[in-house]
């Protein structure tokens, strides 16, 4: 067995700050990520000087240099439904890039909660807001990026006082209505991810299984601290849980995962699969910065199975 790190962070770290970007932000950070056109393309958060957050969006060729488009990509809109449920700010979205369409799930925040907005795109353009699809208190919704016997699934994590906040599975026929839910995987106690877990990147298919990237929480005497696990489930039933690995992959290390906006953080919310077996992970650091680095697909798989932890 070697030290050696299961993530390596790309040298340019960090690879995006509010310093790359042409509007008024004060952090870039909690990115989704996806490939277009044979491009990298990211939807970055950024809090505004108000505290609330938006989306912006930046492209790159290699996948680590970035450049920030003008103008944001999703603000919360003025009137209607959304701009009622997006009162207080849009955050750390994901993309699903499926079937020549990439849908995007953010965190709606307002006086009402937060909850779960669904918007779609195919050339990241043009956006179009599609639903709310889920009510409160939802976040960190992920939708695996194929059609199950005619139906969809995602990873969800809703919150509730009596259970440890969990990664849920739900089904829907049409990406709007969710429904029959089942935990898929808890917090443990006294383990790097017992405060809480929840959906990371948008899963990637692998010959063992669908990998989760996922985030686990722990609380300290100095507050929380966000870090990055993986979990593998079934290729033909992402409910059934295969394996999740004990250990964490990703830990805040470098002085802008450590200090920042909020310290102690690492959150993924982006991960591109590469031809040669290996993937980009994107995360934000101390949500702040956006950061970058590469795992081989198939040790995330190996960990995941060869020492797994109970997932719920
Ligand atoms: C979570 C979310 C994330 C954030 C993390 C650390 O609850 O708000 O967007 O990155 O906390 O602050």
């Amino acid at each position: 067995m070697s030290n050696k790190p299961i993530v390596k962070r790309y040298e340019g770290n960090p690879i995006l700050t509010k310093h790359d970007v042409p509007y008024p932000v004060e952090t870039v950070h909690n990115a989704g990520a996806t490939k277009h056109g044979g491009r990298y393309v990211m939807l970055f958060r950024s809090h505004l000087r108000n505290g609330r957050s938006i989306i912006g969006i930046a492209w790159s060729d290699d996948g680590y240099k970035f450049q920030v488009k003008p103008k944001p990509f999703m603000v919360p809109p003025t009137d209607g439904v959304f701009a009622e449920y997006e009162e207080y700010g849009i955050e750390d979205p994901r993309i699903c890039s499926m079937g020549g369409e990439h849908y995007i799930t953010y965190s709606a925040y307002s006086r009402h909660g937060v909850r779960i907005g669904l918007a779609k795109t195919h050339d990241f353009a043009a956006v179009e807001r599609v639903s709310l699809i889920s009510q409160p208190d939802m976040r960190n919704v992920v939708i695996f990026p194929e059609i199950f016997d005619g139906r969809y699934a995602r990873l969800d994590r809703p919150h509730s006082e009596i259970n440890p906040w969990s990664i849920w599975l739900s089904w829907s026929p049409d990406l709007i209505h969710w429904g029959e839910s089942t935990v898929a995987i808890k917090p443990l106690v006294y383990h790097w991810d017992e405060a809480k877990v929840g959906p990371g990147a948008t899963p990637i298919a692998t010959a063992n299984g669908w990998l989760n990237i996922y985030h686990g929480v722990f609380d300290t005497m100095d507050g929380a601290v966000y870090r990055v696990g993986v979990a593998l489930h079934a290729l033909d039933d992402p409910a059934n849980v295969l394996g999740v690995a004990d250990e964490w992959i990703l830990a805040p290390e470098d002085p802008w995962e450590l200090t920042g906006y909020v310290h102690n953080v690492v959150f993924c919310c982006g991960a591109v699969p590469e031809q040669d077996g290996t993937v980009k992970l994107y995360w934000g650091g101390a949500d702040s910065v956006m950061c970058a680095g590469t795992a081989q697909v198939q040790e995330l798989v190996d960990l995941c199975l060869r020492n797994p932890r109970p997932a719920v």
